[in-house]
């Protein structure tokens, strides 16, 4: 007589004939009763040794187990046959993946339902923390493991050996969640972005939008935001310089780098030696001292018009056409010109700390 459910059923089906069970149905218990009954009826002994389950293919990577009768199916599977997917949720920010029945955990996390932490060492003297599952890192490290040296600035980067223009994330003092800015790694030490105006985006925003910082770092159009600016330079031990790069009469290109360069105070001041000039009537940045202003905020030097709206643009204006023997030239503008006849056709402008060889200790 063989010993479990499934080579009974088996040895049923393949020599029919009488067995010593009782079914349910008759009422009686098969291990204490006096009075065995013989049954050749088929369907009693299937029934009676729950046969349909013992010819089960399981699925998803169930195993079939005998007596009783059963599939046990993977961690995630449920059903007679391993079919249904047990999963619901996904924790600590996993997405479900219905076809496959899985959870996509994020990087740190593992398990069925993302709920193992997936962490096992944090680099560099980093902390773990058990309930969130994070390494809290030293304040010179960064990343999931703490293995991610974390840039001052750009100029570390430089230094790192990394010299391709593009977006970094640096951690100035006033940012230590980051601040992403767009840099010209081209030549030492490298430049911040802080404009770029081609192809000629839209210049006419408000107060907020220049004060935050507006279009697509890597769009070649953008503003990188009056207070971004001043917690850059303003306050610090370093002092910078800014480039201005524009495109003239006949394409003609001119660059001027000016010292001393920092926005100061909620009007975003702004403070450097000197100006650019050019050509007939080209000047730009002669309103030292002066406010930022935009079209819902006139902080400009002229009492009779709004200098930003008129020009289409935020900018520090000491005066609509101000600045030495012609005209500054607000550069966020669509098509930045003065009234003595100067046009640009594209303009940029970088910053870059000066006078530190190390940057300060975080
Ligand atoms: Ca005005």
């Amino acid at each position: 007589m063989p010993l479990n459910h499934r080579l009974r059923c088996q040895c049923t089906s393949i020599y029919p004939g009488g067995m010593n069970t009782y079914t349910p149905e008759r009422g009686f218990d098969p291990f204490y009763t006096d009075h065995p009954l013989f049954t050749d009826l088929d369907v009693e002994i299937f029934n009676y040794f729950d046969c349909e389950n013992c010819f089960l293919t399981c699925e998803n990577g169930g195993t079939f187990t005998d007596d009783p009768c059963h599939c046990s199916c993977e961690p995630n599977w449920t059903g007679k046959t391993c079919t249904e997917c047990a999963l619901t949720d996904c924790e600590n920010g996993g997405v479900f993946d219905e076809t496959n029945c899985t959870c996509r955990c994020p990087k740190q996390w593992k398990g069925n339902t993302c709920t193992k932490c997936a962490l096992t060492d944090c680099g560099n003297d980093g902390t773990r923390n058990e309930t969130t599952c994070t390494c809290t890192c030293q304040k010179e490290w960064m990343g999931n493991n703490c293995t991610e040296p974390r840039y001052y600035d750009y100029q570390d980067y430089y230094e790192a050996v990394n010299r391709e223009d593009g977006v970094y994330t640096i951690y100035p003092l006033k940012y230590p969640e980051g601040l992403d800015v767009y840099c010209d790694m081209t030549t030492w030490p490298g430049w911040i972005y802080i404009q770029q105006g081609f192809p000629r985006g839209n210049f006419t925003r408000g107060w907020n939008e220049y004060r935050d910082g507006f279009g697509d770092l890597t769009s070649g159009s953008f503003w990188l935001g009056n207070e971004k600016i001043r917690q850059l330079t303003e306050g610090g031990a370093a002092s910078w310089e800014i480039q201005v790069n524009v495109l003239g009469a006949w394409y003609k290109h001119h660059q001027a780098e000016l010292g001393n360069f920092r926005l100061s105070g909620d009007n975003y001041t702004l403070h450097v030696d000197g100006s650019m000039q050019f050509g007939d009537g080209c000047v730009i940045l002669s309103a030292n001292g002066k406010p930022f202003s935009t079209y819902d905020r006139d902080n400009d030097g002229d009492e009779g018009i709004n200098c930003a709206e008129e020009s289409k643009g935020g900018w520090w204006f000491d005066g609509c056409d101000a600045g030495g023997n012609g005209g500054e030239i607000n550069l966020n503008t669509e098509f930045p010109t003065s009234d003595y006849g100067c046009v640009l056709w594209r303009s940029s402008l970088k910053i870059r700390r000066i006078g530190e060889t190390q940057p300060p200790k975080l």
